[in-house]
């Protein structure tokens, strides 16, 4: 075995071990297994995080997108939910500055979203009020300031709020720019 080889299967470990903890202090369910390449190589902030493929949710279930380019939307967000990413790398050379996510809502009463690192109540990297775009599939981007530099790998928990009891949105997507 090479020691590569080695090294990945080791982060793949402690990666579930993360998974599992997560699970046992928050109620959170995998929504699929971490991946070998995920954990150990990371993946880039700079691109389009699909909502669906998060590794863990709570709350949320996901369904078919009406959306521009299709494939599917994480849907049920309400007071209380999440979704976990693992292993995002955020580039130290050029820092993201904007958080923008894909949203579509019908509801009486906004909600929050917030991302925050390393766990579901770590620091809140960037927040944003979640707009009421007219329709369930009726799709806007929001787009709020990074609340402070953040480099290197981190897990990313988009944590939801709101006032009310109901569903405030659904999202299709993030990315950072
Ligand atoms: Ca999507």
């Amino acid at each position: 075995m090479s020691r590569a080889l080695l090294s990945r299967r080791r982060i793949s470990r402690a990666a579930t071990l993360v998974v599992a903890t997560v699970v046992v202090a928050y109620g959170w369910v995998a929504s699929h297994t971490v991946r070998d390449a995920d954990a150990a190589e990371g993946r880039g902030s700079f691109g389009y995080l699909q909502a669906e493929d998060a590794d863990a949710q709570h709350g949320t279930r996901t369904e078919p997108t009406r959306d521009t380019g299709g494939g599917e939307d994480v849907t049920g967000i309400g007071d209380g939910d999440g979704i976990r990413f693992a292993g995002i790398v955020f580039p130290a050379d050029a820092p993201a500055r904007l958080f923008h996510a894909r949203i579509a809502s019908a509801a009486s009463v906004a909600g929050t979203i917030e991302i925050r690192i390393d766990s579901a109540t770590g620091p809140a990297i960037a927040a944003l009020t979640s707009p009421r775009t007219g329709g369930w599939q009726s799709w806007d981007e929001a787009t709020a300031p990074m609340a402070r530099t953040v480099t290197g790998r981190h897990d990313l928990y988009l944590t939801f709020t709101s006032p009310a009891h109901a569903d405030f949105a659904n999202l299709n997507w993030i990315r950072f720019t």
